[in-house]
């Protein structure tokens, strides 16, 4: 049998969708702080008898320094800061509307292909990634792919920080198999809902977003500039530090369905101290695989959960600080946005790389998870 050398794969555009409001730290802080205030005042009795815990307040200066967030874009600002709810008001739609997470997807999926010069009927797979659905079936992607007018299949799949990372990859392997031919990979990262905006450690992290990228064969590439992808790497490792155990199972639990437990909780320390040297191994291994030093990638686009776990990581990998322009941070004004947080820094610091310069998008996070692609401007 001749061997065939497998297609070259290119991410031949991306788009984003970011919401029309915002947060800032400071007003978030004041509806927390008036929150608490409350809280203790209603149970004095309690706290004095040492039955419940003291509500301390959150800061700005803590938020900041601790995670390099000034504020993060939402869907709706709509009950967040209101201290009687302390969570976002998304009104049910009935089941003949588009879903919430369906319509920011096929605004970021619009955009990328634009981007890409495709239409729909150029694409045969559509991808949802993302750490959350909102409902199991019928599937977001398939809704995308009937609003989009596109053949062939489509499918959601989970992944927590890397679900965006896992996705692509995903994209590239159908690609390569041959089992698609034009892949709409989209992340619709809705996570306010499940944030606890009445948990002191973890009301500031999360924002909302939707990234979406389109992903082909070289030879029907007909964008002005696309990145191939040289290599996929992925790693997962269990831990329970980053956790939601909101499922299906819960109508079977007899337990509070809206506890503590069930909604965005973690061990922030714990994940800083142990993610950090395993993305930074993970990096110096994939690029290492390919002949590669820290030092031949141009641009990082790297997950958006801390900028002083971007740092660290950075300086572990290149053994020095980075230059401002090498690894670009955006959480200062989107937040965290879960997994599509290196596709927005990718998605908008791509350009500026000459012909031939290589960059690596990667993900690291709750699983714990890490999922990278290296990729070199064409
Ligand atoms: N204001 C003031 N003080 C505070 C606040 C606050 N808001 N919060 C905590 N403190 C206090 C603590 O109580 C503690 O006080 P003490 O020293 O008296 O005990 C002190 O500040 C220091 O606390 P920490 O040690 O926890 O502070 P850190 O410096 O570690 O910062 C962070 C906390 C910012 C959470 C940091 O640990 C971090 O970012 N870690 C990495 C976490 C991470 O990467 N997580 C991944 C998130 S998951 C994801 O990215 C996507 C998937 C899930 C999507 C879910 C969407 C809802």
């Amino acid at each position: 049998m001749p061997h065939t050398a497998p297609p070259k794969i290119v991410i031949s555009g991306s788009g984003i969708w970011t919401p029309p409001e915002m947060i800032t730290n400071e007003e978030l802080v004041e509806s927390y702080n008036a929150y608490a205030r409350k809280f203790n005042d209603d149970h004095a009795a309690q706290i004095a008898a040492g039955t419940i815990e003291e509500k301390y307040p959150s800061s700005e200066r803590f938020i900041e320094k601790a995670s390099g967030i000034k504020a993060r874009y939402v869907y709706t600002r709509d009950g967040i800061l209101d201290t009687e709810r302390m969570r976002p008001s998304f009104p049910e739609r009935r089941e003949d509307e588009l879903g919430y997470q369906a319509e920011i997807g096929i605004s970021a999926a619009r955009e990328a292909l634009e981007a890409a010069g495709k239409t729909g009927a150029d694409v045969d797979a559509v991808i949802v990634a993302a750490a959350y659905t909102q409902r199991p079936y019928p599937a977001i992607a398939i809704e995308i792919q009937e609003a989009l007018g596109i053949d062939g299949f489509a499918f959601d799949m989970l992944g927590a920080c890397s679900a965006a990372t896992f996705g692509l990859h995903r994209a590239y392997d159908s690609l390569r198999s041959g089992s698609a031919k034009c892949v709409l990979a989209v992340n619709p990262e809705l996570v306010t809902p499940q944030v606890n905006f009445c948990d002191r450690d973890s009301h500031f992290i999360f924002g909302d977003v939707a990234t979406a990228v389109i992903m082909e064969r070289l030879d029907t590439c007909t964008a002005p500039a696309c990145h191939e992808i040289l290599s996929t790497k992925a790693l997962t490792r269990f831990s329970s530090n980053i956790r939601c155990n909101f499922g299906h199972m819960i109508y079977a639990h007899d337990v509070e369905p809206f506890g503590w437990d069930k909604l965005f909780h973690q061990s922030g320390r714990k994940v800083f101290e142990e993610v950090s040297p395993v993305a930074a191994r993970h990096i110096r291994e994939h690029l290492e695989s390919l002949g590669l030093t820290p030092d031949d990638v141009k641009r990082f686009w790297l997950h958006q959960a801390n900028i002083n776990m971007n740092n660290m990581v950075i300086k572990e990998v290149l053994g020095r600080e980075a230059e401002n322009d090498l690894a670009p941070i955006v959480l200062d004004r989107y937040g965290n946005a879960a997994s599509a947080g290196s596709i927005i820094a990718f998605h908008l610091y791509r350009d500026g790389l000459e012909k031939g310069d290589v960059g690596m998008i990667c993900s690291f996070g709750a699983g714990y998870s890490v999922g990278s692609l290296v990729v070199q401007r064409r």
